[in-house]
């Protein structure tokens, strides 16, 4: 690989996220950017994500992608704000889940590089990438339940595959937060750094992979990934329906209001 230190930086600001082309030779970041939300996934930042990587993915310039976002989050869910009035069908019509699969075909590795809060749609987009390298702050979750709906975006199946049944178990139904250090032992992250390197750390392991062939590379990620899917498909169709469903009970309204609200959730079950 020649090393271009004469290009220049190409920087693309969006609404929701920052984007450059070149932040190390052949790696682009893509940087979440609601950092008063705590990087909530509304569908416009996702949208943004969707679009983003589709263009990477067609750049011969661009080898690998990373994505982050701050060291206080990376991203603490969906915004609950836009979706907390939302009937099924209103779920059902927006089809979120078309721009999460454009972003899973991608075919050029993808690395999250995780700080602080990765939960719900947080922890499923950290996911949902090829490798996660979290700083000792990161705290990875699937709270959906504390506001009466379940993950909806890959956590019950990608969590399962990483941790085993009895972890995900708890964690899905507790809705409790994993450490950057358990994470690591479990096999969900590739590494912990201290919070000062999880970005270099990211761009080190992006450049070496980045050294490689890009045609082996990406033809060694979709046979991986075939190992790792050939359930998943079935996997995913099964949450998707049981997470719109959770949408035409009360306790979602009654979950997602409190949490707006600020108060606890009194849950009835209906
Ligand atoms: N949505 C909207 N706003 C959020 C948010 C979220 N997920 N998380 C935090 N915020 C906002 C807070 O409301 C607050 O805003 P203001 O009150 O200042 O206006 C601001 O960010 C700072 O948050 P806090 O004041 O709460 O900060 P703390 O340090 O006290 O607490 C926290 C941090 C991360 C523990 C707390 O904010 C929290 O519990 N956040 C919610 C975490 C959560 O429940 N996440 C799961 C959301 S549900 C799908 C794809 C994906 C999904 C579903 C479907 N399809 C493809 C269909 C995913 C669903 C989810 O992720």
């Amino acid at each position: 690989m020649t090393i271009r230190s004469s290009i220049k930086v190409q920087k693309i600001n969006m609404e929701f996220i920052k984007v450059t082309e070149n932040a190390r030779p052949y790696v682009a970041l893509i940087q979440l950017n609601r950092p008063k939300e705590l990087n909530a996934l509304n569908l416009q930042l996702m949208g943004e994500i969707r679009d983003t990587l589709k263009k990477l993915d067609e750049n011969d310039e661009v080898r690998v992608v990373v994505i982050t976002g701050n060291e206080r989050a990376f991203a603490a869910g969906a915004d609950i704000k836009q979706m907390a009035g939302k009937t099924a069908i209103d779920m059902l019509n927006i089809d979120q889940f078309s721009t999460w699969d454009q972003i899973r075909k991608t075919k050029k590795p993808i690395i999250a590089a995780v700080s602080g809060f990765a939960l719900g749609g947080g922890c499923e987009l950290a996911m949902t990438c090829d490798m996660i390298i979290a700083s000792e702050t990161a705290k990875f979750g699937q709270p959906e339940i504390k506001i009466g709906t379940m993950p909806g975006a890959g956590g019950t199946q990608r969590l399962t595959k990483a941790l085993g049944k009895a972890k995900a178990m708890e964690l899905v139904l507790t809705g409790d937060f994993l450490s950057a250090e358990d994470a690591c032992s479990y096999g969900l992250v590739n590494r912990v750094v201290p919070v000062e390197l999880y970005l270099e750390e990211a761009f080190r392991l992006a450049a070496k992979i980045a050294a490689m062939s890009p045609v082996g590379v990406k033809l060694a990620k979709e046979s991986i990934n075939r190992s790792y899917e050939t359930h998943l498909d079935e996997g995913l169709h099964f949450e998707r329906k049981n997470f719109y469903l959770t949408f035409a009970s009360e306790d979602q309204k009654e979950g997602m209001n409190a949490f707006i609200e600020k108060r606890r959730p009194d849950f009835k079950g209906n």
